[in-house]
């Protein structure tokens, strides 16, 4: 991604005081060079506070831990990892749970008791995270494309040729020379392996090489009850409605539904309706604590679904944000129920125009036929 290395960082007169320059970006830096400077970063630092982003998936979650894992063992400093919103979907529940991750519910802490903090998976202006806007990132460690605002930190690693930020984490991992745990080395496995789906989907050499070094590291037998977790009843009933809901106009579906127990399902199941047969694009929305999140997945590789959905929904308020093929967004709802209709039909529709199928008369899946 040559796009991210060529401009020099942009800097206003008002940032560029001399004491406190913008780091370089640091992508394309060899990883013993971005640890050494990461180190640096952290000295005479006490306690860090290591937060994902919100509703955190295992890329995130995994990333994190070792982050903090990192500053633990070469910059001696007490580590947490903290997130917000809540972990649903099953196997992030499994995960977890099975590899005795220690990461807290951003309720549990106490912001003012850190003097460090970090963002993986995320960025500071990206807004799906529980950093208070108070507050500095010290360090930001992203795979998704960089955001300007980014390089104020003062350690920022973003963008770069990885599919997920799990695989940076490995770099930073084998540059140190430390020897992952087989909980560590298990999560950084499947936190690679569930971000670009089994390595078929925007993946790079770079994540190819981490997840073989991982592989020997970790316990399949433990990667086998994350991956094939016992789902609650009201997993099923949500897939009920969703198929039930669910609308094909031409070459896209759409899936509205409604109140959802957990905001990653409505990622789940824009991801699962993509398997149509002849889908180009799948759009899933639901309510989650006044809410709308919106997901979005698309198969034209022409197409970026990053940009696609923070055009269409940047007008709502809220945060949006992702990649080539699949994106996310949460919007404020507030308002009377009608308000509330209106907000979802006006988000239809100018996705129904994005997608190019305005004109398509909708059919319900229930109803669709095959070729
Ligand atoms: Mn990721």
């Amino acid at each position: 991604m040559p796009a991210t290395q060529s401009a020099p960082p942009r800097r206003t007169a008002a940032t560029a005081e001399p004491e406190d320059p913008l780091p370089p970006r640091l992508a394309h830096l060899p990883a013993r060079d971005k640890l050494e400077r990461l180190l640096k970063v952290a000295r005479g630092k006490k306690k860090a506070l290591i937060l994902t982003h919100d509703n955190p998936d295992p890329d995130s979650l995994a990333a994190a831990v070792t982050l903090a894992h990192i500053l633990e063992r070469r910059a001696g400093m007490e580590a947490r990892v903290g997130y917000g919103g809540i972990i649903g979907r099953a196997e992030n529940v499994a995960f977890v749970r099975v590899l005795r991750l220690p990461v807290s519910h951003v309720s549990q802490l106490d912001f003012e008791a850190y003097d460090f903090f970090g963002l993986v998976d995320t960025q500071p202006s990206v807004g799906n995270h529980s950093l208070p806007a108070r507050l500095r990132a010290d360090v930001v460690m992203d795979h998704h494309p960089l955001r300007d605002e980014s390089l104020q930190a003062p350690f920022a690693d973003v963008g770069g040729d990885f599919g997920a930020t799990a695989t940076m984490l490995v770099e930073y991992l084998r540059a140190a020379r430390l020897e992952p745990s087989v909980d560590v080395a298990t999560a950084l496995f499947y936190g690679i392996k569930a971000d670009t789906r089994d390595l078929g989907r925007e993946t790079t050499q770079t994540d190819i090489d981490s997840y073989l070094w991982l592989f020997p590291r970790c316990d399949k037998h433990l990667l086998g009850q994350i991956e094939h977790p016992e789902v609650p009843a009201r997993y099923f009933q949500l897939f009920h409605t969703s198929i039930e809901r669910a609308k094909v106009y031409g070459t896209a579906i759409i899936t509205d539904l409604e109140e959802v127990y957990s905001p990653d399902m409505v990622a789940e199941i824009a991801e699962r309706m993509m398997f149509l047969d002849g889908m180009k694009w799948s759009l899933a929305y639901g309510t989650f604590r006044n809410q709308l999140f919106v997901s979005l997945r698309v198969k034209d590789r022409r197409m970026n679904a990053g940009r696609l959905i923070r055009e269409t929904c940047e007008s709502f308020g809220g945060s949006s944000g992702g990649h080539g093929s699949m994106a996310g967004a949460r919007l404020p709802l507030s308002g009377k129920a009608s308000q509330r209709k209106a907000l979802k039909r006006e988000l239809v529709n100018r996705f129904l125009k994005a997608f190019g199928v305005s004109e398509q008369r909708p059919v319900s899946l229930l109803a669709a036929q095959d070729d």
